[in-house]
């Protein structure tokens, strides 16, 4: 019996990866190099700090601790100009219904994403009343694929990890769900998510009836 659903942001509620890939493209070519769509799937559901680590790789280039911070920082205040005027038709195509189902059928709702900026993004698109517990990029301190972001969720809910059924569109948000001891949607395409329970793609496809397993 699932007692409640732990969500990942970018890629499951929102497609912030475009803004992303946008702010991290434009950091790539003032440091003199390309970045393509293709690098930025790279960069899906992996720290800030990581993100650049891989951008500088594909770029060649070798910085130091301090300047590495510099240019973090300098990508996230790009990427929340972006973040800022995002709005409610933002949401993907079924999230709110799902929510509101998850709701009426008395199932608790987490968020667990890697992103510091998810309450600023779940207010653009007015979504933050909906979680019962928010755990992101401020209260974690290992990245997936550890589990330490969905078990706080579960532990927030006060709910078993083997109640629990993690959402994700990454293939370290699927190790971490299955890491946790949690059952696990995929949202993208089977190719690219292995190891999860199924693999939808999107929440037009979801039905409450889903969310039985053995
Ligand atoms: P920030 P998720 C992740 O969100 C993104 O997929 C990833 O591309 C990003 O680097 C990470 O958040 C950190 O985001 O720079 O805003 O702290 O998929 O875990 O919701
Ligand atoms: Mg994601």
């Amino acid at each position: 019996q699932i007692k409640a659903c732990l969500f990942d942001l970018d890629g499951v509620v929102v497609d912030t990866a475009k803004y992303h890939f946008i702010a991290w493209r434009e950091l790539a070519q003032e440091l003199g190099f390309d970045f393509t769509e293709a690098d930025n799937e790279r960069l899906k559901g992996v720290s800030r700090v990581r993100s650049l680590e891989i951008l500088l790789e594909i770029g060649g280039i070798e910085l130091d601790d301090k300047r590495k911070e510099q240019l973090a920082a300098q990508k996230n205040e790009n990427y929340v100009g972006y973040i800022q005027r995002m709005n409610p038709d933002e949401i993907l195509p079924g999230v709110e219904d799902f929510l509101k189902k998850l709701k009426e059928n008395g199932i608790r709702i987490a968020l667990g994403s890697a992103s510091k900026n998810a309450p600023l993004i779940l207010k653009q698109i007015g979504l933050t009343h909906m979680f019962d517990a928010i755990i992101d990029g401020n209260s974690v301190s290992k990245a997936k694929p550890d589990p330490e972001v969905f078990l706080k969720g579960a532990e927030a809910l006060s709910v078993e990890s083997g109640d629990c059924v993690v959402f994700e569109d990454a293939q370290a948000g699927i190790e971490a769900a299955r890491n946790a001891g949690m059952h696990v949607i995929g949202i993208g395409h089977p190719d690219n998510l292995k190891n999860a329970d199924f693999v939808i793609p999107g929440f037009e496809e979801m039905t409450i009836e889903k969310l039985k397993f053995d």
